[in-house]
């Protein structure tokens, strides 16, 4: 099969989410005939939906080269989730590691086990601007031009995560306030 584009959204907001995010991006590189081509910055970002009082998640996207095909790579992805202790609760609660199928080429179905493109990616800034910072001149199948879904996302406060030069992990957060959106 020829390889085909993917990208991946990673959150994460229990047990270290920068060490679990990080995890992820080795992970999705080492799966059966797949190779990470992008991992976007790391975004703090807070939560959407969900139970109230649940931490900020730790959020990125990583494009992939893969000849697994959808229903494959989802399958892997979740095998991917429960080797990082992802427990499922609650709907949109607490979790190690969720890696939502974001995109698959220009692929579109509906079904309950797979949606493509992801149902919800078009008005999630904690998706739109990592996925945009790895592929600008992305086209969402259905939804128009990554760039213009960003321009018009809902407003949202995330942070991009600024490695020091000591501590690339106990990061200096530099706080984008996205209210305007002028970034
Ligand atoms: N499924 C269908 N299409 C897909 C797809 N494209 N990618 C099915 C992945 N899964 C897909 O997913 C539920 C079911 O969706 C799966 O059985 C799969 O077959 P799940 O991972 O078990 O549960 P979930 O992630 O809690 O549900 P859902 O509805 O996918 O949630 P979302 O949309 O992923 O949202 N706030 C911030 N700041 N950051 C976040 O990362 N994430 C969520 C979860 C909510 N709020 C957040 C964040
Ligand atoms: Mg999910």
């Amino acid at each position: 099969m020829q390889p085909m584009r993917a990208y991946i959204g990673i959150g994460s907001n229990l047990d270290d989410p920068v060490a679990q995010v990080r995890r992820a991006f080795q992970s999705l590189n080492a799966l059966p005939t797949c190779a990470s081509v992008a991992c976007s910055p790391l975004y703090r970002t807070a939560p959407v939906g969900g139970p109230p009082g649940q931490p900020d998640y730790i959020n990125a996207v990583a494009a992939l080269d893969t000849a697994l095909t959808p229903d494959d790579l989802l399958q892997a992805l979740q095998a991917l989730e429960t080797a990082q202790g992802r427990v499922r609760t609650v709907r949109w609660g607490m979790r190690t590691l969720d890696l939502d199928l974001l995109l698959y080429g220009q692929i579109t179905r509906n079904d309950s086990w797979l949606t493509l493109p992801h149902p919800r990616l078009h008005h999630r800034a904690f998706v739109l601007q990592p996925l945009h910072d790895i592929a600008p001149n992305l086209s969402i199948p259905g939804r128009g031009a990554l760039a213009e879904l960003l321009a018009a996302c809902p407003p949202q406060v995330i942070a991009r995560l600024e490695p020091t030069a000591t501590d690339p992990v106990n990061q200096a957060y530099l706080a984008i306030a996205i209210s305007g959106w002028n970034l």
